[in-house]
């Protein structure tokens, strides 16, 4: 029968706290007695935005009489954060340019000061952002953006 020891006992206690030392712990360090590097700064603190599974987060406000947004948005999933920084209630459209029609629309209201976020996926191409309420369109509640394809290669102007 073998009864040999397999796994350093100082290495698998220092992985019982993976919270406070484990993307710290090189077999190394364990070697050495244990204790961690110093070093454990904040560098690990900021998540990643990039592999968000919601998505890019995009900010539009809307006021009067004013959507104030990107005008270009990654396709594909997005999350809108909506906040209304005015006095009245708005709503907002996505209207798709070549064909006029709605693709995506706030389901309530928005109330003055009220923010809200919204997940879509939305497909490349030329659109307009639209508050329908009475007479909020005509007065500047209206702005057109692209959506475009995330292509890392070729990124550049049209032609
Ligand atoms: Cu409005």
């Amino acid at each position: 029968m073998i009864s040999r020891t397999t796994i350093p006992d100082r290495c698998a206690h220092s992985a019982l706290i993976p919270l406070l030392a484990a993307c710290v712990c090189f077999p190394m360090a364990c070697g050495e007695g244990g204790a961690p590097p110093p070093s454990s700064g904040s560098e690990s603190a900021a998540p990643a935005a990039s592999t968000d599974p919601e998505g890019v987060v995009v900010d539009i406000d809307l006021d009067e009489y004013n959507i104030l947004m990107n005008a270009v948005m990654p396709a594909g999933r997005v999350t809108l954060a909506l906040a209304n920084r005015g006095f009245e209630e708005h709503n907002l459209l996505f209207v798709v340019l070549e064909s006029d029609s709605t693709v995506w629309e706030t389901e309530r209201r928005l109330s003055p000061g009220e923010r809200r976020t919204v997940t879509l996926d939305l497909e490349a191409g030329k659109y307009r952002a639209v508050c329908d309420f009475s007479g909020h369109e005509g007065r500047g509640m209206l702005v057109e953006f692209s959506v475009e394809e995330k292509t890392p290669t070729g990124a550049g102007p049209d032609r």
